[in-house]
């Protein structure tokens, strides 16, 4: 069964003359052992939400994973999908996708991110056991996970992360082949996995990866631990290719007909390239058939749960938000807010909302990575989810931004969750190869990052995000949202728990900014990324652009132009995204046909130029910051509604 897996490999990747046959070959019997034996799935329904989760997080190794769908039966994997791996439009992509692929759990490629997604998959499933119980929600998540992915930094916050929540139902294979792209792992790394894990508060065990009973057995152990569990298998890397095997010259390349042919006779693997002979396929058939009456008593067993928790589990498994509880909930917090209005943060404005939001959803997940009174994530009232309390739901995350992002990836996509986070935009970079990825998988992630510019004072400028803003909004799918004010910080949170396939980062400021949406309206005008927050009196001569902090100042700006005899508009543009999808007509209408366009924004300038033109005036920043009470830094840098009402003046000829 596991030279079923080789051959389809060695085969697979001769034919895209690219690809990786090295671990495939040399994994193989891991995953013959755990998919034939003790994995939870059932082909049938590759989204069952009681299946195990199975994460290739060396997702070179593709092969291995579309292999395993392919001998399993999976829909739509076929031999013709083997055949064209790497090409356009399969369903065997380089690198393992989900959302291209039924059976694919998460996207891998980035070494790391796949086990740090798992540490995610694992609590959510203990979280949603907690809530729902066991006889609905009791499944493990297993890994494999090669040298390079325990050599990058994101998998010590992701161990740490597990070992500290002691997840027991997570199960971490160690491709151990010794061998990375320039050879020996022993170039480059010295570490005893062992012992890093158990100092992580795992158990930890070795074995040898190419001995079935050993493998077994070890999961067994595993099954059994009170802690996750890392299996150190010792491999050989391309195993069976009778010269490249256990070196660097089987990782990523053809291994050319010789050496495969070499390699059917070691292996003693006698058929044609992609022919599976029928006892063998027969067997994976069998492995797979394991699932169909464990599905049909998971079934039953949800048929016997209180209707109303049976429709709630069902509701939530699905990714549907409960819109009309949800519509009430923002309704009446906006009709307060127009009652007594609110001079806040938008932190604070943040918080205010969550208090309304996180009884509303108990899909909501929150967290910070060590900054809860910062970002003011926690709303009172909202218990811990701890090893002592997984049906908590306030995650501290310790000091990880990036194991904090991946594993709020892998809630996202286990389901029944919506995970949302804490920490400052600055440390967007700390955290943005998960954030990149939630884009890329589409995954619903909300991202609360606060202290969004200089305004955040005198932290300094290690400390304010310059660049931040436009670096986000360079990662396609993802959504940037920057409020004004208390009412537009509500609307975010709508929009970004709606929008079901993209991630969103909210950005917060830590200053006080004052409420400018005063009466009560029931629409989200934040839903077309940008409106006319302060209309013009007459024909406006100028349209002032801004977000965030500066919607205030823009506005300042607009009655200083007013006392020079211009009639000026201002308009937020809480989301860039949202706007530049906005249909042409609304587009138009929001840009408006004042001859002077001005930017405001304590950023740099780059994104902008699609609003205001390449010889729009732009108020911002083109420097990093400083360390100084806030105030004087806006002064210090000319981001004033005076320096904007000069340049309106300036552009338009009356200085
Ligand atoms: C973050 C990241 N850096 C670099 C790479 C490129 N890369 C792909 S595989 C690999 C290392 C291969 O070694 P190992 O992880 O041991 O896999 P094996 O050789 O056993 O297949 C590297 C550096 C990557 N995919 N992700």
């Amino acid at each position: 069964m596991a030279n079923a897996i080789r051959a389809l490999a060695m085969d697979a990747v001769e034919q895209a003359k690219s690809g990786h046959p090295g671990l495939p070959m040399g994994a193989a019997d891991i995953a013959t052992v755990l998919f034939s034996r003790f994995l939870k799935f059932d082909p049938a329904d590759p989204a069952w939400p009681d299946r195990d989760r199975f994460v290739l997080s060396a997702g070179h190794g593709s092969m291995l994973l579309y292999s395993l769908l392919y001998l399993l039966g999976y829909p739509g994997m076929t031999i013709e999908q083997i055949k064209r791996f790497r090409q356009l439009g399969s369903l065997t992509p380089g690198h393992p996708e989900s959302f291209e692929t039924p059976g694919v759990e998460t996207t891998t490629g980035p070494l790391g991110q796949g086990i740090a997604t798992a540490v995610g998959m694992a609590l959510a499933e203990r979280h949603l056991a907690a809530e729902f119980g066991g006889d609905v929600v009791d499944h493990r998540t297993y890994v494999l996970a090669s040298d390079g992915d325990l050599m990058e930094g994101v998998s010590q916050e992701a161990i740490a992360l597990a070992g500290h929540l002691k997840l027991a139902k997570l199960t971490v294979f160690h491709d151990d082949n010794g061998i990375t792209i320039d050879g020996k792992l022993s170039l480059a790394d010295n570490v005893d996995q062992v012992k890093r894990f158990e100092a992580a508060g795992w158990a930890a065990m070795r074995c040898d990866g190419h001995d079935p009973q050993a493998i077994a057995a070890a999961i067994e152990t595993a099954q059994k631990s009170d802690r996750p569990t890392l299996i150190a298998c010792r491999t050989t890397i391309g195993f069976g290719a009778p010269h490249k095997a256990g070196t660097e010259k089987s990782h990523g390349s053809p291994l050319g007909a010789e050496e495969i042919a070499g390699a059917r006779k070691a292996l003693g693997w006698e058929y044609p390239p992609f022919t599976i002979p029928a006892d063998v396929a027969e067997r994976w058939r069998a492995a797979a058939a394991r699932g169909v009456p464990a599905r049909q008593a998971w079934t039953d067993r949800l048929g016997r749960l209180a209707p109303a928790q049976r429709e709630e589990f069902l509701r939530r498994t699905k990714g549907d938000l409960p819109e009309s509880r949800l519509d009430a909930v923002i309704r009446s917090f906006k009709e307060d807010l127009a009652a007594n209005p609110k001079t806040v943060a938008t932190r604070i404005a943040s918080e205010n909302a969550l208090g309304a939001l996180v009884p509303a959803l108990p899909e909501l997940i929150g967290g910070s990575a060590d900054l809860t009174g910062s970002n003011n994530t926690r709303p009172k009232g909202m218990p811990a989810l701890d090893a002592s309390d997984y049906g908590g739901r306030f995650i501290h995350y310790g000091i990880r931004e990036h194991g904090m992002a991946a594993a709020m990836n892998g809630m996202a996509l286990h389901g029944g969750v919506i995970p949302y986070s804490g920490t400052f935009l600055i440390f967007s970079d700390y955290c943005r190869p998960s954030i990149r990825l939630a884009a890329l998988m589409r995954a619903r992630v909300i991202h609360v990052m606060t202290h969004d510019s200089i305004g955040l004072g005198e932290d300094g400028p290690t400390h304010q995000p310059v660049e931040h803003l436009a670096a986000l909004r360079a990662i396609p799918n993802l959504l940037v949202f920057r409020p004004c004010d208390t009412v537009e910080t509500i609307e975010c949170w709508q929009l970004a728990l709606r929008a079901r396939a993209h991630p969103s980062v909210i950005a917060l400021t830590r200053q006080n900014l004052p409420q400018l949406r005063t009466a009560f309206d029931a629409d989200n005008r934040c839903a077309a990324g940008a409106y006319e927050i302060s209309p013009a009196k007459g024909r406006a001569e100028v349209s002032i652009f801004a977000t965030g902090s500066e919607v205030s100042l823009a506005v300042e700006a607009q009655k200083l132009l007013a006392e020079r005899g211009v009639d000026a508009r201002v308009v937020s543009i809480p989301c860039f995204e949202l706007f530049a999808a906005a249909p042409a007509p609304a587009r138009a209408r929001i840009l408006g046909e004042a001859p002077v366009r001005i930017g405001v924004e304590a950023a740099v300038r780059q994104g902008w130029d699609a609003i205001i033109g390449s010889d729009g005036p732009f108020v911002g920043m083109s420097t990093f910051g400083a360390s100084a009470p806030y105030k004087d830094l806006y002064k210090h840098f000319g981001i004033t509604p005076e320096a904007v009402a000069e340049a309106a003046l300036g552009k338009l000829g009356k200085r």
